[in-house]
């Protein structure tokens, strides 16, 4: 079988932008066409409030692409598979034959409804209509459906949304509101490599298939829990708010996600696979993919880890969003064996942590050395990404009064206040879980410090999101490692002088040592520019080296490359201390700094 990158990145945008402007805007994730107005915060309404309480769910992007499975022809397509269509540029006419072959006789609402279940799951999001304008469910508004022109000829719709009331998780559909590339009047296709459609009419496409489709959606299939448009486009606000009406019209509680765009909705979706590096106000989700791609693709096994599955998902709880999980059906209905196992192994986890979870609130504390805690009422819950090898568990900050500490298994901990902080003393052997969970009592509400605090024996990341930044920028650097697989990096950007800085100030608690790496990118202009670590009083030159990150691939303008580069050892008494970089020169003010790592000596 040939094997092609087909990166048509601009192409498969549909940008009508011009090139230099489409470029710059793919390059920050911004296409105007894909997104149209940016969002700010999303308090969320009161009928998002559920959402809180139920922090894990199922995505699942089901449809014909899964019947192709990012093979088109002799071409593998890497990248998002269902995209396929538009990346291989298949015509309406042949793409509407792949109903006839599509018959996915292996799919069971119930089984994929138990797999939330066991996952730990309470709620499913299922792609009703993608992009390629195929109707998973029966619709009488366009005979593009799944039960019209399949051999298959049932609604999944309609078992998924029985299966979920009688198992008690709420459903949601997906719904593509803006691209369409079976409809001349739908954004991405007719004005792209099918041509012919000059005199495309986005009204005439709402009226006539959106808006029809999305009440055949909330009124067949009882309760529809959330509505989840995506890549608003052109959508205007009067536009984006009748549909957010017609979902609060037709379903009492239905929500309505960000990405109906114009700064409506009930609650917020972050980007695609973003976890934010610190709390966040509001009603918000982050929707992730398990492998690469969220529909399937028959090539790609590269799914993450039930552990590291586990620790997303806390990050994401401990900063107070919630975390929406996708699965990739294949063409026969089944979900990959590989992934039901590893779903299925952190539910086990998240059974035992429920309350951990489900209707958690965010931490307290600034960035921990040890991991996240997430907190319900007066009960902390400190996930133990790294677990201590002396048996000295420091919560560093916390102005609340500890009544009682335990392990998941029950094992009471002893408890110290000392001057580090409270010191809970846990065995040294790490618990045999996911991830070791210590349960702390208190005897009042939580409080804690957002200071940060670096302690001994762990690996730590000072974020540039916690950084005081003088004569340069956060920014969020984003980009596609494949086609659609989005990499977010928050970094310091557009150093304007050499007083320019990022600065660090956290507290140690006891004597450390570490190994102190920079990580950034950096491109030839960069390369063996002049940088200046200062610690407290004492300065170090580095250099920063080229990176490589200007690939010119037809990804962007740059794909870019992060590295560590070791700037040396740093010795720290307790107390407060601030560590801070400045570029020495000019030639160094295009590089960007995602973080600094501690690594203690030993590790
Ligand atoms: O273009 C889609 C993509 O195919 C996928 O559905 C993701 C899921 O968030 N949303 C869009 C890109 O952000």
């Amino acid at each position: 079988m040939k094997q092609k990158i087909a990166f048509s990145f601009l192409a498969a945008l549909g940008m009508s932008l011009s090139v230099q402007a489409a470029q710059s805007d793919a390059a920050d994730g911004n296409s105007a066409d894909m997104w149209g107005q940016q969002d700010g915060i999303f308090l969320g309404t009161e009928r998002a409030q559920w959402l809180k309480d139920s922090r894990f769910g199922l995505f699942v992007h089901w449809g014909l692409y899964s019947e192709l499975g990012g093979q088109w022809k002799d071409t593998t397509y890497f990248g998002i598979s269902e995209w396929i269509m538009k990346r291989a540029e298949i015509p309406v006419a042949e793409y509407r034959k792949i109903p006839e072959r599509f018959d996915p006789v292996d799919f069971d609402a119930g089984d994929w409804v138990q797999l939330a279940k066991d996952a730990g799951m309470k709620h499913m999001k299922i792609t009703a209509k993608h992009h390629d304008g195929f109707a998973m469910f029966k619709s009488a508004t366009s005979p593009f459906n799944i039960v019209d022109t399949s051999p298959f000829g049932r609604d999944p719709m309609k078992e998924l949304s029985e299966a979920c009331a009688e198992e008690g998780i709420r459903l949601g559909f997906y719904y593509s509101q803006s691209f369409d590339w079976n409809e001349k009047d739908g954004i991405g296709n007719f004005h792209d490599w099918e041509r012919g459609a000059p005199d495309r009419d986005f009204n005439r496409y709402l009226a006539n298939k959106v808006f029809p489709q999305i009440r055949e959606l909330l009124t067949q299939y009882g309760p529809i829990s959330t509505v989840w448009f995506d890549t608003p486009g052109p959508m205007t606000p009067e536009q984006s708010k009748a549909l957010v009406d017609l979902v609060h019209e037709l379903q009492p509680e239905g929500i309505v996600n960000s990405r109906i765009g114009n700064g409506v909705g009930d609650y917020e979706t972050l980007g695609d696979q973003d976890i934010p590096r610190l709390p966040r106000p509001g009603v918000w989700e982050t929707c992730d993919t398990t492998n690469d791609t969220w529909g399937y693709a028959y090539y790609d096994r590269n799914f993450k880890s039930a552990r590291e599955i586990a620790e997303r998902l806390v990050r994401v709880v401990s900063r107070g969003g919630s975390y929406l999980l996708n699965v990739g059906p294949d063409g026969n209905g089944k979900i990959p064996d590989d992934i039901q196992n590893i779903l299925r192994e952190v539910g086990k986890w998240v059974h035992t942590h429920e309350e951990a979870i489900h209707g958690a609130d965010s931490t307290p504390f600034g960035p921990l050395a040890w991991g996240e805690v997430t907190a319900r009422d007066k009960t902390l819950f400190l996930h133990v990404f790294q677990w201590p090898e002396d048996g000295r568990l420091i919560l560093p900050g916390l102005e609340s009064t500890v009544s009682q500490a335990r392990l998941t298994s029950g094992q009471w901990l002893n408890f110290a206040t000392q001057e580090e902080g409270v010191v809970i003393t846990v065995p040294k052997a790490k618990p045999d879980e996911l991830i070791p969970v210590v349960i702390v009592e208190l005897k009042d509400a939580p409080s804690a410090s957002r200071d940060q605090y670096v302690l001994g024996g762990f690996k730590q990341t000072l974020e540039t999101a916690t950084a005081e930044l003088s004569g340069a920028e956060l920014k969020e650097v984003k980009w596609m490692e494949k086609f659609g697989d989005w990499k977010h990096v928050d970094s310091v950007v557009g150093w304007e002088t050499t007083d320019a800085s990022a600065t660090w100030t956290f507290k140690v608690v006891e004597p450390v040592s570490f190994y102190l790496d920079v990580e950034y990118t950096a491109g030839v202009e960069e390369d063996n520019s002049e940088w200046e670590l200062r610690i407290n009083d004492e300065t170090r030159p580095f250099p920063i080296i080229d990176t490589g990150e200007r690939d010119t691939r037809a990804m962007g303008p740059e794909l870019p490359r992060y590295r560590n580069y070791r700037i040396g050892i740093i010795d720290l008494q307790p107390g407060t201390h601030t560590l801070s970089i400045s570029p020495s020169e000019a030639a160094g003010f295009g590089a960007r700094i995602k973080a600094l790592h501690l690594t203690p000596s030993g590790l």
